[in-house]
């Protein structure tokens, strides 16, 4: 297991470092997909499902957090490259550390996926070089979310609704947030899933897929 550390880029310009890396990841034919969403909302968990469901894909994962390892032990388990960076205290991954982390686990993959630092804003802010931001929303965080953190939803290409299982639970309702994110964001694909019954998954992996045939076309 490597643990690399990471602080905020030096680079004056954040946006240039993105646009070096993406034009790299287009070349190598890689999808780098930012996945962002609050702690706990089921980043790791949803991740877990995609690396058992795309067995025909070589997939990476690189896991941003403040401290521990936990998250990228739970994906090697799984059989795909993994790397934790800790990210000295930053709530958030840039692109000169995205790059780092990327130059750090080599390989050649057709997807990396970046499971940024927990938390709807300060992720939202910065350009990390991916090709696709996604980003979860659970419904234990209640369907207001969108009105909360606006930048978030204008951001992400994909938003997955997950722990559709817990419905029954919560007084979340999905059109009315389906229509708050669609506000912001007319072009939000959106996929309610839940990551641990595999409900709805289908949908959110052939949209992966029709994703990695356009960056590489
Ligand atoms: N009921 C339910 N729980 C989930 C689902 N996805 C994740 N969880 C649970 O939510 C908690 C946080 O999940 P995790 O993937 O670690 O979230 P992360 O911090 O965003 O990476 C764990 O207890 C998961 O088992 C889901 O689809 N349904
Ligand atoms: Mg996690």
């Amino acid at each position: 297991m490597r643990i690399i550390k990471l602080g905020a880029s030096i680079t004056a310009s954040n946006d240039k470092d993105a646009a070096a890396l993406r034009a790299r990841l287009k070349e190598s034919g890689t999808l780098l997909v930012n996945v962002m969403s609050s702690a706990g909302s089921g980043k790791t968990t949803l991740l877990s499902r995609l690396i058992c469901d795309l067995p025909d894909f070589d997939i990476g994962v690189m896991e941003a957090d403040i401290e521990s390892d936990v998250d990228a032990k739970t994906i090697e388990a799984l059989g795909a490259t993994a790397i934790q960076v800790h990210t000295g205290g930053m709530c958030h991954m840039d692109a000169g550390m995205t790059t780092a982390a990327f130059d750090e686990m080599g390989g050649t993959h057709d997807l990396v996926f970046l499971e940024n630092v927990g938390n709807l804003i300060c992720p939202a802010e910065y350009d990390t070089g991916a090709g696709c931001n996604l980003m979860i929303l659970s419904v234990p965080e209640g369907d207001d979310k969108p009105l909360k953190y606006p930048l978030m939803f204008r951001e992400s290409d994909v938003l997955v609704i997950t722990k559709t299982d817990a419905l029954d639970y919560f007084d979340f309702d999905m059109d009315r947030c389906i229509e708050r994110a669609r506000f912001l964001n007319p072009k939000i694909a959106v996929f309610p899933v839940s990551a641990k019954t595999g409900e709805g998954m289908q949908p959110l992996e052939a949209w992966l897929r029709e994703a990695l045939d356009k960056w590489r076309n």
